[in-house]
Parts: structure tokens; sequence; C-alpha cells
């Protein structure tokens, strides 16, 4: 069952097993279950499960990034799968989205770029490390309907406010949204900086980003 599939990806994203995870995504293809719940509930809360004990200090470095080739090797398997999901639907418009500046997190930012893409928008992913000027830029360029912001320390999560004041400077605040997200980022964080979308995870992304299409 999905519960059963969800628990093991879990645990093998836990034991640093990028076999295991690889053939426990491909186990779960082959039983029809649902992919996104396996990344969200399953790869996902593995990697929770490591980052705590990392913060706990039973865990260190080299197993946070073991634990994070695991999870990605998981993510390499599914996406083939979630795109042929997604079909041939009419583009409902453009979505930058990048990680922040001094940041090199990247694992969430590509599953919420992968759903956004599932979902019908053309997305365009800067990358990581992204300076705020371009995010600025990538706004004139692509006109975006939305520009999302990625932070998972909060030491980077400061940067996501400068993103609203280089866009009021530039003028064009108003031509776009803006969306915040990663772990440290809360609704309260995205209300005091001013930022119109805040998305617990990339399925909450979907939904608000097909709202405001
Ligand atoms: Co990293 N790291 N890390 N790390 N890391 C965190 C983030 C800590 C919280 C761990 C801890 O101490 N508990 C911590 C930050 C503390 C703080 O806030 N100040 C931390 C630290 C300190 C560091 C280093 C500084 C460690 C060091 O070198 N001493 C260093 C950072 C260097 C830098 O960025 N300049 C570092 C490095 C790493 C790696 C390389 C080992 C690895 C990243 C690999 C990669 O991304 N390519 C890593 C990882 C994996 C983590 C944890 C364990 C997991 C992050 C993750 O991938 N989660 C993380 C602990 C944690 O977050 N609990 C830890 C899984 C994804 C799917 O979840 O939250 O990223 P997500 O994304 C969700 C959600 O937030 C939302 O949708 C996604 C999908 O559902 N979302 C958005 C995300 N972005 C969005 C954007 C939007 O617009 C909308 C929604």
């Amino acid at each position: 069952t999905q519960d059963e599939i969800n628990a093991k990806a879990k645990a093998a994203v836990m034991d640093f097993d990028d076999e295991a995870v690889e053939e426990i995504c491909e186990e779960a293809i082959d039983a029809g279950v649902d992919v996104v719940s396996l990344i969200q509930d399953g790869l996902t809360a593995g990697m929770n499960e490591v980052g705590d004990q990392f913060e706990q200090g039973t865990l260190f470095l080299p197993h946070v990034i073991a634990a994070s080739e695991a999870m990605s090797a998981g993510v390499a398997v599914l996406t083939p799968v979630l795109e042929a999901q997604g079909g041939a639907v009419k583009s409902k418009g453009t979505i930058v989205i990048g990680t922040i500046e001094g940041d090199i997190h990247s694992i969430g930012k590509d599953i919420v770029a992968t759903m956004l893409k599932i979902a019908g928008f053309k997305v365009v992913d800067l990358g990581r490390d992204v300076a705020i000027g371009t995010y600025v830029d990538a706004v004139k360029e692509h006109k975006p309907l939305v520009i999302g912001s990625s932070a998972l320390m909060t030491t980077t999560m400061v940067l996501q406010m400068q993103i609203e004041e280089q866009l009021k400077e530039a003028g064009i605040r108003d031509s776009v949204m803006t969306m915040v997200g990663g772990a440290p980022v809360t609704q309260d964080w995205a209300d005091k900086i001013g930022s119109d979308i805040y998305a617990e995870n990339a399925t909450d992304a979907v939904v608000k980003c097909n709202a405001a299409a």
C-alpha cells in the first residue's frame, strides 16, 4: 500500500541507501501508487528526520549529504513519471523560481519546479545561490505570473525581503506575484515582508499558483 511504500522510502533515505531508494521508487511506479505522496510523505519525511538528527548532533554533515543523494536518486526515478502524468496541457503562464543568494539547498526548489511544470506552467529555474538582482532581471525578461524564491536557512531567508524591496525600486513589484518557501519560511514571514504567496510544500505551491493563474 501507499503507506507501506512511503515508510520504506523514508527508511531507505535514513539508511543513506541510494540503491534501495531507487528500487522502492521503481516498485512504487509498478504498483501505481501516488508518486507525489511518495515524494512528500516518504522521501521528504526521511530527509527531514535526518535534518532533525543533524540539528540534535546525532548525525553529521556527511550523513546529510548521503541522505540528500539518496533522496535525489529517488526523485530522478520518479520525475519522468510525474512529467508523463502532466501530459500536454496548454501553458498557464510562466513561473520563475530559484534558491536565494548564499543558499545552495536545491532539492525542495527542484521538486516545486517539477510539480509546477507538471501542472502546466512554463518554469524558468534560475538555479541556486541566485543573486537578488537576478530575480529582478528575470521578472523584466520573462514577465512571469509568479516569482518564487526558496530559502532553507534562517540566515538566507531574510534576503527574501530584498526581493520585495528591489522589485519595488525597479517599479515592477505590482507586475508580478511573489512566492516564498523553504523549511524556515512561514505564512507569518510572508505576511511580514509582503510576499503574495507562501507555499508550505510543492502541492501547496501548485494549488496557490493555479489560483493566481
Ligand atoms: Co543543510 N541545513 N546545510 N544541507 N540541510 C539545513 C537546512 C538545516 C536546517 C539543518 C539543521 O541545522 N537542522 C541548516 C540550516 C540552519 C539555519 O537555518 N541557519 C543547514 C545548514 C546549516 C547547512 C550548511 C551551512 C552546513 C555546513 O556546511 N556546515 C550547508 C549550507 C551551505 C549553503 O547553503 N551556503 C548545508 C548543506 C546541505 C547539503 C549540501 C548537505 C544538503 C543540500 C543538498 C541540495 O539541496 N542539493 C543539505 C540538506 C539536504 C539539508 C536538510 C537536511 C534537508 C533540506 C531538504 O532538502 N529537505 C535541512 C534540514 C531541514 O530542512 N529540515 C538542512 C527536503 C525538501 C524536499 O524540503 O523544505 O527544502 P524543502 O522544500 C519543500 C518546501 O519547503 C517547499 O516545497 C518543497 C517541496 O515540498 N519549498 C518551496 C521549498 N522551496 C520553495 C520555494 C517556493 O517558492 C515555494 C515552496
